[in-house]
């Protein structure tokens, strides 16, 4: 199984647990897993933490992971290094240009409101439609029925089009959720400028939210194609869902690994995962095909979110207390200080005191750079980097260089996102 296979170096109690809904969630029988060959991002044998400073690398078997189809390739073309983004960048760039012209309102103020953070220069990092535009590439392999090996050109554009509209989508539903969070938290800042609730105030940020979100229907209801609409439904469902999770847990609640990865699956993983697997469906792939594409998005959205977490008590330095203690600060619980509270027992009680005293906030960080709370956080990342790339290098083998240069960006981006700082 896919699951199991990444998490060979968690301690297995942690592994049963951290993976018990994951593994309740598309269980899946893996459709070559003769072709596999280990795949880990590892912690070099060095790797330490002394007061929370740590030392990562990437161990050799990395690249050694990736399938025979990708080896097979002219050497010239395997050792090229091309950054994922700029593989896309024209795309990207059209994209930013249609999202501008998707979001005009009517009234004025609805407008400024809704074009705040696609102005370019506050665009983000725009990781999702990088994503799903490796994914339309790296999928662009023959289907198994004869009828459709051979795609007429202007199919093949209509199609592309069609998986561009569901990057605007993704990017549209993560804007509006951005718009929607910042208010629930009173956020001041956000991609470096003013956010909208402060800038507008929390009413017209919320208008905003709810403008793009209905702009995004819009374009999903003009795909035509009532399955990638319950898709993308089901993840606008689950940012809610994820959001009120966080919001309105027990204190047994949050203290539970099981809780804290199902809530992070809805809030961030379950919007890149859905897209990956719409582009799929749109590509008329296989189940099977199309469940690759969801298990890449859903392992690489974990990553991301468990990396987010690190960084928020680390910041770019890998130091304990340099990162911006925005969650903790917020009574929010995350990875570090689970992993933290099982090797530190007591620091339960304290965390299920609430975390509005300040003295207990310095507690808790006092335990975690005690612990192994931080390196855990990231083994467990890289646990779902390496799913992430497995389920890639599973896809069928295509001798196409396109494709498998973009299957190679997708891999490359399961290892950016593990060792981002920002
Ligand atoms: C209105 C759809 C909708 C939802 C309302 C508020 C809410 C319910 C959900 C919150 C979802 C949320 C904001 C999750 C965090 C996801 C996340 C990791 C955001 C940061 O993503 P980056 O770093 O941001 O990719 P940029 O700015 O680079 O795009």
């Amino acid at each position: 199984m896919l699951f199991s296979r990444g998490f060979s170096r968690l301690p297995k109690a942690t592994f049963n647990r951290c993976s018990k809904w994951l593994l309740s969630h598309h269980r899946h029988p893996h459709p070559q897993d003769h072709h596999h060959r280990h795949r880990h991002f590892v912690l070099s044998p060095t790797h330490r933490v002394l007061g929370c400073r740590e030392t990562y690398s990437w161990g050799s078997p990395f690249l050694s992971g990736v399938r025979h189809q990708i080896h097979q390739e002219s050497s010239s073309l395997a050792e090229e290094q091309l950054d994922p983004f700029s593989l896309v960048a024209d795309e990207l760039s059209l994209l930013a240009d249609r999202l501008r012209s998707m979001v005009v309102a009517e009234v004025p103020k609805l407008a400024s409101a809704a074009e705040y953070f696609f102005k370019m220069g506050v665009e983000g990092k725009r990781f999702r439609p990088t994503v799903l535009l490796l994914m339309a590439t790296a999928l662009n392999v023959p289907l198994p029925r004869p009828a459709l090996a051979e795609v007429p050109e202007t199919l093949s554009t209509e199609l592309r089009t069609r998986q561009q509209c569901i990057a605007e989508i993704t990017e549209m539903i993560h804007v509006a959720s951005l718009l929607h969070d910042d208010v629930l938290d009173d956020a001041e800042t956000r991609r470096g400028i003013g956010s909208l609730n402060i800038m507008m105030g929390n009413k017209v940020a919320v208008l905003a939210g709810d403008f793009l979100l209905s702009r995004a229907c819009v374009a999903l209801a003009s795909l035509k194609n009532t399955e990638v609409v319950s898709l993308l439904a089901t993840v606008v469902e689950h940012l809610v869902t994820g959001e009120t999770m966080q919001m309105t847990s027990t204190s047994e609640q949050r203290v539970s690994m099981e809780y804290y990865l199902q809530k992070t699956y809805y809030k961030t993983a379950s919007l890149i995962s859905n897209s990956c697997k719409a582009i799929a469906l749109l590509a008329g792939q296989t189940a099977e095909v199309s469940m690759l594409a969801f298990e890449y998005g859903k392992n690489l959205g974990l990553a991301f979110q468990l990396i987010d977490d690190v960084l928020d008590f680390t910041g770019t330095s890998a130091s304990l207390g340099k990162g911006s203690l925005s969650d903790i600060r917020h009574g929010i619980i995350t990875a570090p200080i689970l992993f933290a509270i099982e090797e530190f027992p007591q620091l339960d009680a304290v965390v299920k005191r609430g975390l509005d005293n300040p003295a207990d906030i310095d507690l808790a960080l006092d335990y975690l750079g005690k612990s192994r709370g931080i390196q855990r956080t990231r083994e467990l990342a890289m646990k779902h980097a390496n799913l992430a790339a497995e389920a890639i290098d599973s896809l069928p083998e295509s001798g196409d260089e396109d494709v498998l240069r973009s299957r190679r960006a997708l891999i490359d981006l399961t290892h950016r996102v593990i060792t981002r700082t920002k």
